[in-house]
């Protein structure tokens, strides 16, 4: 099916790490090493433990051909993750980031929390995983950190805040100032709550929103809008344009209005999900089998519609 172009971005930020460097939020913004603006672009893993042959060097090299200057390395806890099998999970977290700097990106190691709800059930783990994480990467620019995807079946922002607290010195005691984003309560959809007490005593930290743009509309929006006005620094580590079940039928219009949104405010973005599964908001056709070396013809319609937007944020290196 035909796709409608992607909005004319506001914001033009293409470029990895060697020309970036060390990232810093100033307000509510992400800025470069040298002061200037900055929006962060890319795609998502699916779940490591499921899809690692999308995390390659020659995978993530194909979606910086795109103009993605971010990978999102998604390490779920739980659903045979990391707490089933630690020293093979972080094998594989450890080989898709250094994959993605080897590419010249920024990456997120992302404590995919989803159905274990409130992140402090298993916050010891996460405290030893980030120190560990930490004292290996704190040399490179490269990482962000975002220490739980989505809390959920009722955890509050009370909750997070107080994980928050827990796992944030595990990082800070070896990486003094990388970036750290916090998930929001909700499936990281209420920055209104982060908005009436954020986390204090550190640099660096920003709040995540997700959206899936077929079920999110002008309601989450509108939260976006207030919480960023009110001085929020946000950054969407997650999202898609279909269904919030990650299937459902693709909404080009509403993504659209959320990627003019985000360009307006300078925020960063990441698509869920790098891989071939069967269902929409997979960015590869389930035909295509190949691994690296994606052609338009492999994308989905999400796929076509992000390489789209990606590629209208910078000069693409492939046509
Ligand atoms: C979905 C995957 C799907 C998998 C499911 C369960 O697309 O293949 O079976 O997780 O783990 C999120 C989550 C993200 C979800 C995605 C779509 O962060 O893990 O992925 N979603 O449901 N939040 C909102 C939507």
């Amino acid at each position: 099916p035909a796709v409608s172009p992607a909005p004319t971005p506001t914001v033009k930020t293409g470029g990895g790490v060697s020309k970036h460097g060390k990232l810093h939020v100033q307000g509510t913004q992400l800025c470069d090493e040298h002061g200037a603006a900055v929006e962060l672009h890319g795609m998502s893993s699916h779940g490591i433990q499921w899809f690692p042959q999308y995390t390659t060097k020659q995978a993530i090299a194909n979606t910086a051909a795109y103009g993605a200057n971010l990978f999102r390395v998604a390490m779920y806890t739980g659903e045979g993750g990391y707490l089933s099998s630690p020293a093979q999970i972080k094998k594989a977290a450890y080989a898709a980031m250094d994959a993605a700097i080897e590419n010249d990106m920024y990456v997120i190691i992302d404590w995919h929390v989803l159905n274990e709800g409130n992140p402090n059930r298993y916050s010891d783990v996460a405290k030893t995983f980030f120190a560990k994480m930490a004292q290996q990467y704190a040399s490179y620019n490269n990482v962000i950190y975002e220490v739980c995807n989505e809390p959920c079946n009722g955890a509050t922002w009370g909750d997070v805040k107080f994980y928050a607290s827990e796992v944030i010195p595990s990082i800070r005691s070896y990486d003094k100032d990388a970036v750290i984003l916090i998930g929001t309560p909700n499936w990281s959809q209420d920055v209104d709550e982060a908005v009436k007490g954020p986390v204090t005593g550190y640099d660096n930290i920003m709040y995540t929103l997700h959206f899936y743009a077929a079920t999110n509309k002008e309601d989450l929006q509108n939260k976006l809008k207030s919480a960023a006005d009110a001085g929020l620094p946000i950054f969407v580590s997650e999202f898609g344009i279909c269904s919030a079940d990650g299937n459902g039928q693709v909404d080009i219009d509403s993504a659209n209005s959320w990627i003019s949104l985000l360009d307006s405010y300078g925020i960063s973005y990441v698509c869920w999900n790098l891989s071939n599964k069967d269902e929409k908001s997979a960015l590869l056709t389930p035909a295509c089998d190949k691994t690296s070396g994606f052609t338009y013809e492999d994308l989905s319609d999400e796929g076509k519609w992000l390489y789209g937007v990606l590629t209208s944020h910078v000069t693409p290196v492939l046509n």
